[in-house]
């Protein structure tokens, strides 16, 4: 039997693994984001070996602007260690710092499926909105490189191995599905090289939606301003859109996904963040009407928010040391990188370099 894994630095079977990454698409991160990935973010570190990347790669896949991507980079840095993320137990890096995760996309890339890639479904909802002309084979390759985020911080395969957990929101299930096979493919072709990673998708906080669409997922790119709700907003905007949000004809807070969308999706970020059950918070409210019911919400949302505004700005006053963390970040999972693209390389049949 595999000993039970034990915390970073203990004595028993090493930590199994975890990886994750975020596009630096925004000036802010969302409630979304925070509560469908980046929260399990923080949780996970105690319990995994962590590697969180910024996947600045990933966000050239549409039209951006250097100074605006350079920007956002940093920022989307210092608002992950703001929620908690510690440079001491996780590696928090830059995607173009490892040049293995574009090399090892090269590889799955020779091992995808043209139809394949065609069935994902973010690249048909993103090139529907950019139109033909402004859509990049880019954004077509997109899940490949994810896969390859994911697939070189594999640990060691085999009776024993640790497994590899991916905490993502509900919309990223079908790329995850994606790595697997790529995974799989490679692993019969090649030999044994990889773990199949495994989605971890919180229940309840998976899909959180748009305050003013409420069918439609909370979203950087698709969002209006008054539907989304970022993480470093100010007090006083962020209390009115809650305020504002769309809820429905009639006044009880009852979870009802199909009838009362609006309502539901404010239940489920209410529960999520203090951590009540939704029948709990439907007793709560009953009778109370959805004044009350958001103007609570709307100040346990600051509460969350606001030491994470603070620290983000904090942090941002001080790049050299955010770049410092970086380097740091850079190095560590570059060691691991490596590693995993040296056996690829031998494995897929390239001529070593003879040292
Ligand atoms: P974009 O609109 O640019 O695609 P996004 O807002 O969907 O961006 P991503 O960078 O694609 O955000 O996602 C980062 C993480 O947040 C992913 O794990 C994703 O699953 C999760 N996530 C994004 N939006 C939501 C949401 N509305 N509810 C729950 N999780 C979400
Ligand atoms: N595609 C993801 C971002 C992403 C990612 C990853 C997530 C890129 N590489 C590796 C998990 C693991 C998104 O759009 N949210």
């Amino acid at each position: 039997m595999p000993e039970a894994s034990s915390p970073i630095g203990g004595t028993a079977a090493p930590a199994p693994r975890v990886f994750s990454g975020i596009q630096p698409t925004a000036d802010s991160f969302h409630l979304g984001n925070y509560l469908g990935a980046l929260r399990q973010w923080v949780s996970l570190q105690d319990s995994h070996e962590a590697f969180y990347c910024v996947v600045d790669l990933h966000a050239i896949t549409v039209e951006h602007d250097p100074a605006v991507l350079r920007r956002r980079t940093k920022v989307a840095i210092a608002q992950l260690f703001a929620m908690g993320v510690d440079p001491e137990r996780a590696t928090v890096f830059a995607q173009s710092h490892v040049p293995e995760h574009a090399e090892l996309a090269w590889v799955l890339g020779c091992l995808t499926g043209f139809g394949e890639a065609g069935r994902m479904t973010q690249f048909k909802d993103k090139s529907s909105k950019q139109g033909s002309a402004g859509t990049s084979v880019g954004l077509f390759t997109y899940p490949i490189l994810q896969a390859a985020d994911i697939l070189l911080y594999t640990p060691e395969p085999g009776p024993d191995e640790q497994a590899l957990r991916v905490p993502v929101g509900e919309d990223q299930r079908q790329h995850l599905e994606l790595t697997r096979t790529l995974a799989g493919r490679f692993n019969h072709r090649f030999g044994t090289t990889f773990v199949e990673p495994e989605a971890y998708i919180p229940a309840g906080a998976a899909k959180i939606t748009d305050l003013q669409e409420p069918t439609a997922k909370m979203s950087k790119s698709a969002s209006s301003p008054q539907g989304i709700v970022d993480v470093l907003e100010e007090p006083g905007p962020m209390r009115k859109k809650i305020m504002r949000a769309v809820t429905d004809t009639g006044t009880e807070v009852v979870y009802d996904e199909e009838k009362k969308a609006g309502v539901t999706n404010l239940l489920r970020i209410y529960s999520a963040l203090e951590g009540t059950a939704i029948g709990d918070l439907e007793t709560r409210y009953a009778g109370a009407g959805y004044g009350q019911f958001k103007k609570d919400l709307a100040q346990l949302v600051l509460d969350t928010f606001t030491p994470i505004r603070e620290r983000t700005l904090e942090l941002l006053g001080d790049e050299a040391e955010l770049d410092r963390l970086l380097a740091r970040g850079a190095e560590r999972a570059s060691r691991v990188a490596v590693r995993t693209m040296e056996t690829v390389r031998d494995r897929v049949g390239f001529v070593g370099r003879g040292h």
